[in-house]
Protein backbone atom coordinates (compact mmCIF):
# COMPACT_ATOMS: atom_id res chain seq x y z
CA UNK A 1 0.00 0.00 0.00
CA UNK A 2 1.27 3.50 -0.88
CA UNK A 3 1.29 5.02 2.53
CA UNK A 4 1.96 8.57 0.59
CA UNK A 5 -1.23 8.44 -0.86
CA UNK A 6 -3.38 10.22 1.94
CA UNK A 7 -7.14 9.07 1.47
CA UNK A 8 -8.74 10.50 4.32
CA UNK A 9 -11.68 8.01 4.27
CA UNK A 10 -9.77 5.24 4.22
CA UNK A 11 -7.09 4.48 7.07
CA UNK A 12 -5.32 1.22 8.05
CA UNK A 13 -3.69 1.23 11.47
CA UNK A 14 -1.07 -1.09 10.65
CA UNK A 15 2.63 -2.17 11.40
CA UNK A 16 4.95 -2.84 8.56
CA UNK A 17 6.35 -6.42 10.09
CA UNK A 18 3.11 -7.38 11.35
CA UNK A 19 1.63 -10.92 9.39
CA UNK A 20 -1.84 -9.63 9.80
CA UNK A 21 -1.30 -6.13 8.37
CA UNK A 22 0.37 -7.69 5.53
CA UNK A 23 -2.55 -9.60 4.55
CA UNK A 24 -4.59 -7.05 4.54
CA UNK A 25 -2.46 -4.54 2.60
CA UNK A 26 -1.92 -7.38 -0.44
CA UNK A 27 -5.52 -7.37 -0.90
CA UNK A 28 -5.84 -3.26 -0.91
CA UNK A 29 -2.98 -3.58 -3.47
CA UNK A 30 -4.67 -6.50 -5.58
CA UNK A 31 -7.92 -4.39 -5.11
CA UNK A 32 -5.84 -0.91 -6.45
CA UNK A 33 -7.35 0.82 -3.64
CA UNK A 34 -5.15 3.32 -1.84
CA UNK A 35 -5.01 4.25 1.13
CA UNK A 36 -3.47 5.70 4.56
CA UNK A 37 -1.11 3.56 6.42
CA UNK A 38 -0.70 4.92 10.21
CA UNK A 39 2.08 3.16 12.10
CA UNK A 40 0.86 1.85 15.24
CA UNK A 41 4.47 0.76 16.98
CA UNK A 42 3.71 -3.01 18.05
CA UNK A 43 7.70 -3.45 18.37
CA UNK A 44 9.46 -2.29 21.93
CA UNK A 45 7.48 1.42 21.81
CA UNK A 46 4.11 -0.99 22.71
CA UNK A 47 1.82 2.16 21.15
CA UNK A 48 -0.94 -0.80 20.71
CA UNK A 49 -1.29 -0.96 24.65
CA UNK A 50 -1.70 2.53 24.88
CA UNK A 51 -5.24 4.54 25.61
CA UNK A 52 -6.07 6.17 22.61
CA UNK A 53 -5.73 2.93 20.30
CA UNK A 54 -7.20 0.67 22.49
CA UNK A 55 -10.03 3.26 22.31
CA UNK A 56 -10.00 2.04 18.72
CA UNK A 57 -9.16 -1.63 19.06
CA UNK A 58 -10.43 -2.70 22.64
CA UNK A 59 -8.03 -5.97 21.90
CA UNK A 60 -5.06 -4.02 21.55
CA UNK A 61 -3.97 -5.26 18.20
CA UNK A 62 -3.21 -4.46 14.68
CA UNK A 63 -4.65 -4.19 11.56
CA UNK A 64 -7.32 -2.21 12.09
CA UNK A 65 -9.37 -0.19 9.69
CA UNK A 66 -11.34 3.04 9.15
CA UNK A 67 -13.54 3.73 6.40
CA UNK A 68 -15.93 6.27 6.30
CA UNK A 69 -16.43 6.12 10.34
CA UNK A 70 -16.63 2.36 10.15
CA UNK A 71 -14.12 0.97 12.32
CA UNK A 72 -13.20 -2.75 11.12
CA UNK A 73 -10.84 -4.90 13.31
CA UNK A 74 -9.57 -9.18 13.18
CA UNK A 75 -7.40 -9.46 9.61
CA UNK A 76 -10.62 -11.54 8.08
CA UNK A 77 -13.01 -9.68 8.59
CA UNK A 78 -11.43 -6.30 6.92
CA UNK A 79 -10.26 -8.32 3.64
CA UNK A 80 -13.60 -9.47 3.33
CA UNK A 81 -14.37 -5.34 3.98
CA UNK A 82 -12.69 -4.08 1.41
CA UNK A 83 -13.38 -7.12 -1.04
CA UNK A 84 -17.21 -6.42 -0.52
CA UNK A 85 -16.89 -2.27 0.07
CA UNK A 86 -14.28 -1.05 -2.19
CA UNK A 87 -13.72 -0.88 -6.09
CA UNK A 88 -11.16 -3.32 -7.46
CA UNK A 89 -11.65 -7.09 -9.05
CA UNK A 90 -13.66 -9.32 -6.85
CA UNK A 91 -11.35 -11.53 -4.57
CA UNK A 92 -14.04 -13.62 -3.89
CA UNK A 93 -14.48 -16.36 -6.64
CA UNK A 94 -17.50 -16.32 -8.93
CA UNK A 95 -18.84 -20.19 -8.93
CA UNK A 96 -19.81 -21.72 -5.14
CA UNK A 97 -17.56 -24.58 -5.98
CA UNK A 98 -14.43 -22.22 -6.00
CA UNK A 99 -15.25 -19.80 -3.30
CA UNK A 100 -16.05 -23.24 -0.92
CA UNK A 101 -12.55 -23.55 -1.51
CA UNK A 102 -11.46 -20.12 -0.76
CA UNK A 103 -13.41 -20.60 2.20
CA UNK A 104 -11.37 -24.26 2.91
CA UNK A 105 -8.34 -22.77 2.23
CA UNK A 106 -8.98 -19.11 4.18
CA UNK A 107 -9.64 -20.63 7.23
CA UNK A 108 -6.76 -23.37 7.32
CA UNK A 109 -4.95 -20.37 7.26
CA UNK A 110 -6.17 -18.67 9.99
CA UNK A 111 -6.60 -21.33 11.86
CA UNK A 112 -2.60 -21.31 12.28
CA UNK A 113 -1.69 -19.67 15.72
CA UNK A 114 1.10 -17.67 13.84
CA UNK A 115 1.80 -15.36 16.78
CA UNK A 116 2.76 -18.64 19.06
CA UNK A 117 4.96 -19.57 16.57
CA UNK A 118 6.98 -16.33 15.61
CA UNK A 119 7.47 -15.74 19.14
CA UNK A 120 7.97 -19.32 20.47
CA UNK A 121 11.15 -19.19 17.34
CA UNK A 122 12.21 -16.11 18.66
CA UNK A 123 12.21 -17.26 22.20
CA UNK A 124 14.19 -20.42 20.96
CA UNK A 125 17.06 -18.68 19.29
CA UNK A 126 16.99 -15.40 22.12
CA UNK A 127 16.36 -17.05 25.32
CA UNK A 128 14.70 -14.47 27.54
CA UNK A 129 13.67 -11.74 25.20
CA UNK A 130 10.07 -13.17 25.27
CA UNK A 131 9.77 -13.49 28.93
CA UNK A 132 11.06 -10.06 29.41
CA UNK A 133 8.66 -8.92 26.31
CA UNK A 134 5.64 -10.40 27.52
CA UNK A 135 6.53 -8.77 31.45
CA UNK A 136 6.99 -5.03 29.79
CA UNK A 137 3.59 -5.93 28.28
CA UNK A 138 2.27 -6.26 31.90
CA UNK A 139 3.67 -3.83 33.54
CA UNK A 140 2.37 -1.13 30.93
CA UNK A 141 -1.17 -2.88 30.87
CA UNK A 142 -1.14 -1.68 34.82
CA UNK A 143 0.36 1.26 34.00
CA UNK A 144 -1.97 2.80 30.90
CA UNK A 145 -4.80 1.81 33.31
CA UNK A 146 -3.96 3.94 36.19
CA UNK A 147 -3.90 6.56 33.44
CA UNK A 148 -6.79 5.82 31.57
CA UNK A 149 -9.48 4.25 34.26
CA UNK A 150 -12.46 4.07 32.07
CA UNK A 151 -10.59 1.43 29.98
CA UNK A 152 -9.68 -0.56 33.49
CA UNK A 153 -12.44 -3.42 31.75
CA UNK A 154 -10.38 -3.72 28.50
CA UNK A 155 -7.21 -3.78 30.06
CA UNK A 156 -8.24 -6.60 32.21
CA UNK A 157 -8.99 -8.39 29.11
CA UNK A 158 -6.00 -7.62 27.54
CA UNK A 159 -3.98 -8.62 30.53
CA UNK A 160 -5.93 -12.20 30.41
CA UNK A 161 -4.89 -12.39 26.68
CA UNK A 162 -1.45 -11.59 27.09
CA UNK A 163 -1.03 -14.46 30.24
CA UNK A 164 -2.53 -17.15 28.20
CA UNK A 165 -0.11 -16.17 25.41
CA UNK A 166 2.80 -16.16 28.10
CA UNK A 167 1.60 -19.69 28.92
CA UNK A 168 1.13 -20.93 25.66
CA UNK A 169 4.60 -19.78 24.98
CA UNK A 170 6.06 -21.97 28.09
CA UNK A 171 5.46 -25.13 26.39
CA UNK A 172 8.98 -26.16 25.31
CA UNK A 173 7.09 -28.40 22.43
CA UNK A 174 5.02 -25.92 21.14
CA UNK A 175 6.58 -25.32 18.52
CA UNK A 176 7.46 -28.63 17.56
CA UNK A 177 4.55 -29.21 17.05
CA UNK A 178 3.37 -26.28 15.34
CA UNK A 179 5.80 -27.77 12.87
CA UNK A 180 4.26 -30.55 12.37
CA UNK A 181 1.33 -28.90 11.94
CA UNK A 182 2.87 -26.71 9.08
CA UNK A 183 4.30 -29.94 7.49
CA UNK A 184 0.38 -31.35 6.79
CA UNK A 185 -0.87 -28.18 6.10
CA UNK A 186 2.05 -28.07 3.01
CA UNK A 187 1.27 -31.27 1.98
CA UNK A 188 -2.44 -30.18 1.33
CA UNK A 189 -0.95 -27.38 -0.20
CA UNK A 190 1.77 -28.89 -2.29
CA UNK A 191 -1.30 -31.66 -3.71
CA UNK A 192 -4.08 -29.20 -3.90
CA UNK A 193 -1.72 -26.32 -5.71
CA UNK A 194 -0.41 -28.86 -9.19
CA UNK A 195 -1.58 -27.86 -11.88
CA UNK A 196 -3.45 -24.61 -10.37
CA UNK A 197 -2.02 -21.05 -10.64
CA UNK A 198 -4.23 -19.58 -7.83
CA UNK A 199 -5.67 -21.92 -5.09
CA UNK A 200 -9.16 -21.46 -5.48
CA UNK A 201 -10.68 -21.06 -9.05
CA UNK A 202 -9.19 -18.86 -12.39
CA UNK A 203 -8.28 -16.04 -10.04
CA UNK A 204 -6.66 -14.23 -7.49
CA UNK A 205 -8.68 -14.69 -3.70
CA UNK A 206 -8.71 -13.80 -0.54
CA UNK A 207 -6.92 -17.58 0.17
CA UNK A 208 -3.81 -16.45 -2.00
CA UNK A 209 -3.46 -13.14 -0.07
CA UNK A 210 -3.38 -15.21 3.28
CA UNK A 211 -1.16 -18.08 2.09
CA UNK A 212 1.26 -15.69 0.22
CA UNK A 213 1.75 -13.92 3.65
CA UNK A 214 2.22 -17.30 5.35
CA UNK A 215 4.82 -18.64 2.93
CA UNK A 216 6.72 -15.02 2.90
CA UNK A 217 6.39 -15.41 6.59
CA UNK A 218 7.83 -19.03 6.84
CA UNK A 219 10.49 -17.70 4.53
CA UNK A 220 11.23 -14.97 7.06
CA UNK A 221 11.62 -17.56 9.98
CA UNK A 222 14.24 -19.68 8.06
CA UNK A 223 11.58 -22.39 6.94
CA UNK A 224 11.75 -22.07 3.06
CA UNK A 225 13.41 -25.20 3.00
CA UNK A 226 10.03 -26.75 3.34
CA UNK A 227 9.67 -26.26 -0.05
CA UNK A 228 12.68 -25.38 -1.66
CA UNK A 229 15.09 -27.33 -3.50
CA UNK A 230 12.10 -29.63 -4.59
CA UNK A 231 10.83 -30.54 -1.04
CA UNK A 232 7.46 -29.50 -2.85
CA UNK A 233 8.07 -28.12 -6.05
CA UNK A 234 4.18 -26.90 -6.60
CA UNK A 235 4.57 -24.86 -3.96
CA UNK A 236 7.67 -23.08 -4.98
CA UNK A 237 6.26 -22.90 -8.04
CA UNK A 238 3.33 -21.13 -6.40
CA UNK A 239 5.19 -19.07 -4.61
CA UNK A 240 7.47 -17.82 -7.25
CA UNK A 241 4.22 -16.76 -8.87
CA UNK A 242 2.85 -14.83 -6.38
CA UNK A 243 6.13 -13.19 -5.21
CA UNK A 244 5.81 -11.97 -8.76
CA UNK A 245 2.51 -9.97 -8.56
CA UNK A 246 3.26 -6.02 -8.13
CA UNK A 247 1.32 -6.95 -4.72
CA UNK A 248 3.95 -8.27 -3.36
CA UNK A 249 6.77 -5.44 -3.38
CA UNK A 250 4.04 -2.71 -3.13
CA UNK A 251 2.12 -4.35 0.14
CA UNK A 252 5.12 -4.82 1.09
CA UNK A 253 5.78 -8.23 2.40
CA UNK A 254 8.92 -8.61 4.44
CA UNK A 255 11.03 -11.62 4.14
CA UNK A 256 13.54 -9.99 6.55
CA UNK A 257 12.82 -9.02 10.06
CA UNK A 258 13.81 -5.04 10.45
CA UNK A 259 16.64 -4.44 12.22
CA UNK A 260 16.02 -0.65 11.95
CA UNK A 261 12.36 -0.55 12.69
CA UNK A 262 13.45 -2.83 16.14
CA UNK A 263 16.22 -0.39 16.78
CA UNK A 264 14.21 2.40 16.02
CA UNK A 265 11.33 1.96 18.70
CA UNK A 266 13.69 0.52 21.62
CA UNK A 267 15.73 3.80 21.09
CA UNK A 268 12.22 5.63 21.56
CA UNK A 269 10.46 3.32 24.35
CA UNK A 270 13.81 2.96 26.37
CA UNK A 271 15.19 6.61 25.88
CA UNK A 272 15.81 7.69 29.56
CA UNK A 273 18.10 4.61 29.80
CA UNK A 274 19.53 5.26 26.58
CA UNK A 275 20.14 9.53 27.52
CA UNK A 276 21.91 8.05 31.14
CA UNK A 277 24.02 5.80 29.18
CA UNK A 278 25.04 8.31 26.56
CA UNK A 279 25.45 10.87 28.99
CA UNK A 280 27.92 8.16 31.41
CA UNK A 281 30.05 7.72 28.10
CA UNK A 282 30.49 11.47 27.08
CA UNK A 283 31.36 12.67 30.69
CA UNK A 284 34.12 9.87 30.83
CA UNK A 285 35.35 10.94 26.87
CA UNK A 286 35.19 14.61 28.99
CA UNK A 287 37.02 13.66 31.91
CA UNK A 288 39.42 11.45 30.16
CA UNK A 289 40.45 14.54 27.77
CA UNK A 290 40.52 16.63 30.73
CA UNK A 291 43.21 15.14 32.77
N1 LIG B 1 -7.17 -12.05 15.59
C1 LIG B 1 -6.44 -10.87 15.14
C2 LIG B 1 -5.00 -11.06 15.51
C3 LIG B 1 -4.19 -9.83 15.16
C4 LIG B 1 -2.78 -9.92 15.72
O1 LIG B 1 -2.40 -10.89 16.38
N2 LIG B 1 -2.02 -8.86 15.44
C5 LIG B 1 -0.65 -8.81 15.91
C6 LIG B 1 0.24 -8.35 14.77
S1 LIG B 1 0.22 -9.50 13.43
C7 LIG B 1 -0.56 -7.79 17.02
O2 LIG B 1 -1.10 -6.72 16.94
N3 LIG B 1 0.18 -8.15 18.08
C8 LIG B 1 0.44 -7.31 19.19
C9 LIG B 1 0.03 -7.94 20.50
O3 LIG B 1 -0.69 -8.95 20.49
O4 LIG B 1 0.41 -7.43 21.54
C10 LIG B 1 -6.64 -10.67 13.65
O5 LIG B 1 -6.88 -11.66 12.95
O6 LIG B 1 -6.57 -9.53 13.18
Amino acid sequence: MNDQVADNRLVLYDYPISYNCQIVRLVLCEKGVPGHSQKVDIGPLMEHLRPWFMRINPKGVVPVLEHNGDVIAETEDIIRYIDGTLPGPSLVPSAAEDCAIMEEWLRAERSFPESDFTYGLVEQGTGKIVVKDMERRKRLIHSHMKEAPDLAEVYQQKLKMVIDWQDRLRDPEMVDRLVGTLDEMLDKLETHIGGRKFIAGPDYSLADAAWTALLGRLEMLGFKRMWSFGARPNIENYYISMKRRPSFLNAPVYLKSSLWLVIRSALIAFWPQVSIVVGIFIAIIVALRLL
